[in-house]
């Protein structure tokens, strides 16, 4: 089978016979992962790829903070991983059936106004020193996404970190979700009220913006979007230290609302996205924190 990576001014892209993926520097965004040819990732026909603003789609970085908080007022939303860009580190493993690349960001990589918003919340409002290291790597029918953040100064900060994927899909009327049931999760549509999923397979017919906490899954309740087009194989998500996943459509109104979005997209996309978020990982002086998901067909 061959294996290639090919690197340009703002993209590497990585092919193993025509299965591949490609990662932008900017954010360490994956923006596409082609399987057999069919691209298996969503990215908005309208989102920005010059570095901007974050990219519309494939998996951005969320990190060191999910979402909003009063605590970081200047801290963007989603943080700053994924609109900074990242230092290529080159080729890590090669094999016949699988590339891996990496990428690293820290301190010196970010403008020092957004770590300085990050300070706010930290104790003493001591800027955290960091090291990232991000590990695509793509198999036959697979595409990890690999976490590792070093506490590189001398004092403990917390963060959270989510890796926001956007699946494609064939028709969202199509399409459920897997392994929730019995999860408690905070429904963001509702004012953030708290329930717990009843359903076994959960369907979108309306905006979806829900924190399942703590998400436990066994042989039997793997977590994974299935589709009923025909032709369209189930996308498994497997995590190793993202407990919370969040699941995601905008719908009409929201659609509408986002300028690097078109309207009628939503009915080919869901977000499914693990991570660390429902409380703050507390990340000690030199230790390293490591997640990873992989998707897989
Ligand atoms: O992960 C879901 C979410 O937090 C939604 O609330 C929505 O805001 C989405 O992320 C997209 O956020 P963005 O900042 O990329 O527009």
């Amino acid at each position: 089978m061959p294996v290639d990576t090919t690197t340009s001014p703002d993209k590497v892209v990585l092919s193993i016979g025509t299965t591949s993926a490609e990662i932008y520097y900017y954010g360490a965004t994956v923006t596409s992962w082609k399987l057999n040819g069919d691209e298996r990732l969503f990215v908005s026909k309208s989102a920005v790829l010059d570095g901007t603003k974050a990219i519309r789609g494939g998996i951005p970085l969320v990190f060191p903070q999910f979402g909003k908080s009063d605590h970081t007022p200047k801290l963007p939303q989603h943080g700053f991983a994924r609109t900074t860009r990242w230092r290529w580190l080159g080729v890590s493993a090669d094999t016949a059936s699988e590339i891996s690349v990496r990428f690293a960001l820290g301190n010196a990589d970010v403008d020092p106004a957004l770590l300085e918003a990050w300070a706010e919340a930290q104790p003493g409002k001591v800027v955290p020193a960091f090291q990232a290291t991000y590990t695509v790597a793509l198999g036959p029918t697979t595409l990890k996404s690999h976490l590792a953040i070093q506490n590189t100064g001398t004092a403990p900060w917390d963060f959270t970190a989510l890796l926001h994927t956007y699946l494609a899909v064939g028709a969202i009327g199509d399409v459920s979700v897997t392994g929730l049931q019995g999860v408690r999760y905070v429904d963001k549509v509702a004012d953030g009220a708290e329930a717990t999923e009843t359903r076994e397979s959960i369907t979108v017919d309306g905006e979806v913006d829900r924190v399942y906490v703590d998400v436990k899954t066994s042989p039997s309740t793997r977590l994974a979007v299935v589709e009923k087009t025909p032709g369209r194989p189930t996308v498994s998500v497997h995590r190793s230290a993202l407990p919370d996943v969040v699941v995601w459509n905008p719908w009409t109104e929201k659609a509408r609302a986002m300028g690097d979005f078109d309207d009628d997209e939503y009915r080919t996309m869901i977000c499914v996205e693990a991570g660390h978020v429902a409380t703050p990982y507390t990340l000690p002086a030199g230790e390293t924190w490591t997640a990873s998901q992989t998707l897989a067909v």
